[in-house]
């Protein structure tokens, strides 16, 4: 990683900055606002652009952080690999048990970049996640025939939730915000991989575009019925459950392991990286939390701006 960032130190220079939430600064670069000399930073994305190579049987899970990635991770992981880690009954041996699905998922901006051996041999598909917004993928993603899912989730509860990780995850010289400068960067569309608005457009229109290659999911329909999503799902990435399946459970069984509720424990201690406890992305799991902690007055802002956006689009929480 020292490497990657030395080789675009230049290229960092010459980007717009904003403050930061967990970091001093963050950097416009193509539209998107990014943390630097981090495990997800814009130096990575470049590299990633630089370097990745994808493969037409590869799915990759794209979202803007706090939307869903987790769940969504493991939902996939446990899905494709129905048959290698039984779901119903539950194997014993079954990763979701003992590993954190960021784990089992990879991002390719932290370090699939460097397309290490193991990612570069691994049986097919290979199942990857990416914050990385639409029009900043490496080519070679939009060049192929692979298949993306985008899970979006209420700009509101994304915020609540940032507000939260960040306050856990800020490096000590970098100031702490108030739940009131989160919420004024929010809506001028600094956050990490923000704007907000533009990240949802970009996969939705790529959505109706290609809407055999990406399917575009929202968190709160996957609250509100995941057994009709997780059959979406399974069909979308071309492994639909069979009648036989459905009858003995598969899909509830699935479901159940992903609950937030299982994964909450099974991450309560341990680290997904240094310095960051499994723990941190297990926080409440519920939609509309964000009436606990928006006024009125942020509330209306956020839904105006997200009228203005989204006019015309079919995207509703
Ligand atoms: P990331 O992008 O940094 O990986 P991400 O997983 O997208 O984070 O977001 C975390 C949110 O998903 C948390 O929401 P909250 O702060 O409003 O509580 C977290 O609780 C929620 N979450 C994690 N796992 C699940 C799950 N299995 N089901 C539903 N929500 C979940």
């Amino acid at each position: 990683m020292a490497l990657i960032f030395d080789r675009y130190k230049d290229r960092l220079a010459t980007l717009p900055k904003e403050r930061g939430w967990m970091t001093e600064n963050l950097y416009m670069y193509q539209g998107y606002w990014h943390q630097s000399m981090r495990r997800i930073s814009v130096e990575n994305v470049m590299a990633v652009q630089d370097t990745f190579k994808a493969r037409p049987t590869d799915i990759y899970l794209a979202t803007l952080p706090k939307s869903g990635t987790t769940w969504l991770k493991a939902l996939v992981f446990a899905m494709v690999n129905r048959n290698r880690y039984k779901c119903k009954p539950l194997s014993t041996d079954h990763p979701l048990l003992v590993s954190n699905p960021h784990n089992c998922v990879p991002f390719i901006e932290t370090k699939v970049f460097i397309n290490m051996p193991t990612y570069a041999d691994a049986h097919s598909p290979r199942i990857f996640a990416t914050h990385i917004p639409y029009t900043s993928l490496p080519q070679s993603i939009l060049d192929s025939s692979c298949r993306i899912v985008y899970l979006c989730r209420n700009p509101k509860d994304v915020l609540v939730s940032m507000f939260h990780f960040a306050n856990k995850l800020r490096e000590k010289s970098c100031s702490p915000l108030t739940f009131e400068e989160t919420f004024e960067l929010f809506s001028k569309g600094v956050m990490p991989m923000g704007p907000y608005w533009d990240h949802v457009k970009g996969y939705h229109e790529f959505s109706l575009e290609c809407s055999e290659n990406v399917l575009f999911l929202t968190y709160e329909d996957m609250k509100r019925d995941a057994t009709n999503n997780v059959k979406r799902l399974a069909k979308f990435l071309g492994c639909p459950f069979t009648k036989e399946e459905e009858v003995n459970g598969v899909v509830q069984g699935i479901i159940e392991l992903c609950s937030f509720e299982n994964l909450r424990e099974v991450n309560k201690q341990g680290n997904v990286f240094e310095g960051i406890p499994n723990n941190v992305f297990f926080r409440e799991g519920n939609v509309g939390d964000w009436t606990n902690h928006l006024t009125d007055e942020m509330s209306q802002i956020l839904d105006q701006i997200t009228q203005e956006k989204f006019q015309g689009l079919d995207i509703s929480f």
